[in-house]
């Protein structure tokens, strides 16, 4: 039935009683520690969907409108309500043009008859939208669970304000890597992996998401030889993919360096964090690393006529536009870390203390 998640009956790996679905493998929060999560997960960059993390969240509640015990739809009035007169991203699935406009007018009836997208209408999928940061009250609406919260990448830039600006200059607007995703059914994003090989976990608050999850030993059929994506569908390929469907209240982990691509399959809302964290690190480094090398290929015709430190320079600065990253700022964000870890006795702290050492090696921090 629609909206509900097949019983497929539990199945033990390890000490854990867990759930499989298509291939995907589907664990309760009261299953699985933090400690479980980094072994068994986390560090071996498995995915896995995690339920009942959500029922305390005020936008679970709030921000939805219940059909069933586990059915919900996107409630347009409360959303309009909570962010009002807040411009917000939207992407034509159409032309792929972005535009903005006001979170009451995407929510009005220009665009929606009794909870339908108008068929006469161009579908726009509203996405990385920074809700934390352009309606702050929202930060209060969830919370990170405890697996996710090793996050070098919105630490550095919720708290280092100092870096940020010597890093994108003082005209930047405060950023982070927070999102809120809402589209009509059949919306979608392309085959992708996420900002510098980060992780992502995305928490369905109503509607159902399919996802297809490329493993990454298969990531040669979607890359060229440079390693930058050409793949415009993964629904093309059967081996290494995993197309599972995601229903509200559960959350997806998306691990670094896995490709992916996003069907919404009802009226989606749903909530997104890419992090790296401690195991991480040295993935994102590495293909930032590449990244220099791809650059530096691009703009080769430039040598001749630009002093090694201008070229060096130019380099970096493509780098940081098309990376979110470059190196300065990502050894930048890498110290503030460290200095502001958690105290060493938690376990997070001497996490981010042994594989920072390890980072160190590679990067001459
Ligand atoms: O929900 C979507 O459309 C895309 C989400 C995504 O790519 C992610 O969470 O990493
Ligand atoms: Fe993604």
């Amino acid at each position: 039935m629609d909206g509900i998640p097949p019983d497929m009956g539990d199945v033990s790996v390890g000490k854990t009683l867990v759930e499989y679905r298509d291939g995907i493998r589907v664990i309760s929060r009261h299953h699985l520690t933090r400690d479980m999560f980094e072994t068994e997960y986390l560090d071996p960059k498995i995915p896995v969907i995690v339920t009942g993390c959500m029922e305390s969240w005020k936008c679970y509640r709030e921000w939805t409108l219940d059909v069933s015990e586990k059915a919900k739809l996107v409630h347009l009035g409360a959303l309009a309500k909570v962010f009002k007169d807040i411009r917000v991203p939207v992407i034509s699935m159409n032309t792929g043009e972005k535009s903005t406009m006001l979170m009451q007018e995407y929510c009005s009836d220009r665009f929606w008859k009794s909870g339908t997208w108008k068929e006469s209408k161009d579908t726009l999928y509203l996405k990385d939208f920074h809700f934390c940061i352009e309606a702050p009250w929202t930060l209060a609406a969830y919370e990170t669970p405890e697996y996710f919260l090793d996050d070098w990448m919105n630490t550095w830039f919720d708290g280092d304000d100092e870096g940020i600006r010597q890093t994108f200059g003082s005209e930047f607007k405060k950023s982070d890597y927070k999102f809120l995703y809402f589209g009509p059914r059949q919306t979608s994003t392309l085959v992708h992996t996420d900002v510098v090989r980060s992780h992502s976990w995305s928490a369905q608050l109503a509607g159902r998401k399919e996802w297809k999850l490329l493993d990454p030993s298969y990531s040669s059929v979607v890359e060229n030889h440079d390693g930058i994506c050409i793949g415009e569908s993964l629904s093309d390929f059967n081996d290494g993919v995993a197309t599972v469907t995601q229903y509200p209240g559960e959350i997806i982990f998306v691990p670094s360096g896995w490709y992916h691509q996003v069907l919404n399959l009802d009226n989606s809302l749903s909530i997104n964090h890419n992090w790296i964290d401690s195991s991480s690190l040295k993935a994102s480094w590495q293909y930032l690393m590449k990244e220099y090398d791809i650059a530096a290929r691009m703009i080769e015709d430039c040598k001749p006529f630009t002093s090694p430190e201008e070229f060096e320079d130019l380099v970096s600065r493509n780098v940081l536009q098309n990376c979110g990253f470059n190196r300065e700022s990502f050894l930048r964000m890498v110290a503030y870390v460290l200095d502001h870890a958690a105290p060493l006795s938690t376990h997070i702290g001497k996490r981010r203390q042994y594989y920072g050492k390890d980072f160190a090696e590679i990067s001459t921090l």
